[in-house]
């Protein structure tokens, strides 16, 4: 089987799903990770969390990145520290690159157009790198990304942290995959998965506990929802999930819905939505995925 190329791009750290989602993609046949891009406020402890968690899964061969922490016009803190990071265990990490955005165009660019970019965080360094090299466009194979909301009036946090990022990507031209929170928010980990990663997960996986753990000690309402792992599952199986083609815009000026993901196909009687290049997901069978998941990721 001929694996496909991905360069994830995460803002892992804060939610637990970037982990769950890197830990999927390691155990998923059908995807051969080249390398792993970090973005959104405190890059560095990103990427440092990011090797970490490679080592652990035996993959300290696959490249990591810190990328752009400031979104385009919004203000953020660069140096807050994100919940699972841990000073003493990530704190003197080294062996990651600081020109995520170089990374991305050189890898994108030298190529055969067979690589697939997964931003599973606000979307800064992809805006970015299309911004400094127009020609990533047409050598993007395509993008699979979790953001956004299509079906509904929900604000989503990837969209809303940078806008003008997220407007950009959506108007590249380029190909793009989107699982928002019309799908993401139905697949959600029960006390007893999140046991099994605690006690019983693959090599692959074997930094989950650690930081489930720290997570766990911050968020103590709710048990992981799968928003990055589904864009993992969605670059290999459309089985699970219903796409739609829709004409997105990203809305970056509204009063009140500025970050929102706005479907003019909705507005328009369809509009231009058979000229999209974007697809977004409607529905998800959202058991079959969580078995999938949990299948691959533990013994
Ligand atoms: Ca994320």
């Amino acid at each position: 089987m001929d694996r496909t190329k991905i360069i994830i791009d995460t803002d892992i750290g804060d939610d637990i799903d970037d982990a769950l989602a890197i830990a999927f993609a390691l155990e998923s046949p059908e995807l051969e990770v080249i390398g792993i891009t970090t973005v959104f406020k405190n890059v560095t402890a990103r990427a440092k969390l990011a090797v970490n968690l490679l080592r652990m899964a035996g993959r300290a061969d696959i490249p990591v990145f810190a990328g752009i922490g400031s979104p385009i016009l919004n203000k953020v803190d660069v140096k807050e520290i994100p919940n699972q990071y841990a000073e003493e265990k990530d704190g003197h990490v080294d062996g990651f690159g600081t020109k995520a955005i170089d990374f991305i165009i050189d890898t994108v660019m030298s190529s055969d157009g067979d690589i697939t970019i997964v931003p599973i965080g606000p979307l800064t360094n992809i805006a970015i790198a299309i911004l400094k090299e127009p020609e990533l466009k047409h050598k993007v194979k395509e993008i699979v990304m979790m953001g956004g909301c299509f079906y509904s009036h929900l604000s989503e946090w990837n969209i809303r942290c940078d806008p003008e990022a997220a407007r950009v990507v959506f108007e590249s031209g380029i190909p793009i995959k989107a699982v928002g929170l019309d799908v993401t928010v139905e697949c959600v980990l029960t006390k007893e998965d999140v046991d099994r990663l605690l006690t019983s997960p693959k090599k692959s996986a074997s930094y989950l506990p650690e930081v489930l753990t720290r997570w766990q000690q911050v968020v103590t309402d709710h048990y992981p929802m799968m928003h990055d792992p589904l864009a993992i599952c969605a670059i290999f199986d459309d089985n699970l999930l219903e796409w739609q083609q829709d004409d997105i815009v990203v809305e970056t000026q509204g009063e009140f819905t500025r970050g929102a993901t706005y479907n003019k196909s909705a507005l328009y009687w369809r509009g231009d939505a058979d000229k999209s290049v974007i697809r977004a997901a409607k529905k998800v069978d959202a058991e079959a995925f969580i078995k999938l998941y949990m299948d691959r990721v533990c013994l």
